[in-house]
């Protein structure tokens, strides 16, 4: 556990989610650091643990924004413009029943509200009301196949470059209960900047995983052929693809 702090703060004093950090990048010894590790953080620390939900009295009013900029480009701006009606969530892959989902599609799938702390990788932690659907309901109902291993988050924003964020849990951990579809930020609709219309909340794992922007769900059998490969837009970084807190 002190391990993974340890490495967690080393990250954020190295490059945060901030601009990628030429000290991370080609620092071949901290990359194997990372990757030795990993394994064991995941052995040790497991996925079962339950994150610790707060009081209405505990949300902060003002919960920050974080991450790359909210898309702008003309297939956001039509969502936008038809507040999301136009929205369908793509959930395919390794299933018996891919689908897209319309918000209300999503809704009538299950609901979960739960106030819980996000902590980003650069220090700095929130506390939110966040409504949606537990992912695990989305997954029942598109039935992933038995080949299936890891669910893939798509997202419409990029890094400026071109290239666009994505994340990855493993299906126990997109299973677990907590693990939420958010489609609603202290008793609104999400607004763009925290990642309308659907964005994912992990709240027992750091903020990075919690993926924003959701244009489509992917389950596959490995996360070798998906972007750099290492399950998400900063692990290709270098970060750790299990970030349990
Ligand atoms: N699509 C997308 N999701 C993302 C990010 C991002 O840049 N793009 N940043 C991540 C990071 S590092 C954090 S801390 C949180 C920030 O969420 P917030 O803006 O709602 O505070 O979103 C995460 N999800
Ligand atoms: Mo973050």
């Amino acid at each position: 556990m002190k391990r993974r702090l340890f490495i967690a703060s080393s990250l954020s004093a190295l490059a945060g989610c901030g601009p990628i950090s030429a000290a991370l990048n080609d620092n071949d010894a901290v990359r194997r650091a990372l990757a030795s590790v990993e394994p064991l953080n995941h052995r040790l620390i497991g996925t079962r643990g339950v994150a610790r939900e707060y009081a209405e009295s505990d949300v902060d009013r003002h919960f920050r924004v974080n991450g790359f900029a909210t898309p702008s480009d003309s297939h956001y701006a039509d969502l936008l413009a038809s507040k999301f009606a136009r929205y369908r969530l793509i959930v395919d892959g390794a299933v018996d029943r891919p689908q897209t989902f319309s918000l209300s599609a999503l809704e009538r799938l299950g609901a979960r509200t739960q106030i819980t702390r996000h902590d980003c990788v650069e220090g700095w932690s929130a506390i939110g009301k966040w409504s949606g659907v537990p992912l695990p309901d989305v997954l029942d109902a598109v039935r992933p196949r038995s080949d299936a291993r890891y669910v893939v988050f798509r997202c419409m924003d990029n890094d400026g470059a071109g290239t666009l964020y994505y994340e990855s849990l493993d299906l126990q951990q997109a299973r677990h209960p907590q693990t939420l579809l958010a489609l609603r930020l202290n008793d609104a609709p999400l607004d763009p900047e925290h990642g309308a219309p659907v964005r994912l909340r992990v709240p027992t794992q750091l903020g990075y995983k919690s993926a924003k922007w959701i244009a489509r769900i992917e389950v596959v059998g490995s996360l070798a052929n998906i972007g750099g490969g290492h399950g998400g837009y900063w692990e290709d970084q270098g970060y750790e693809w299990y970030a349990g807190i």
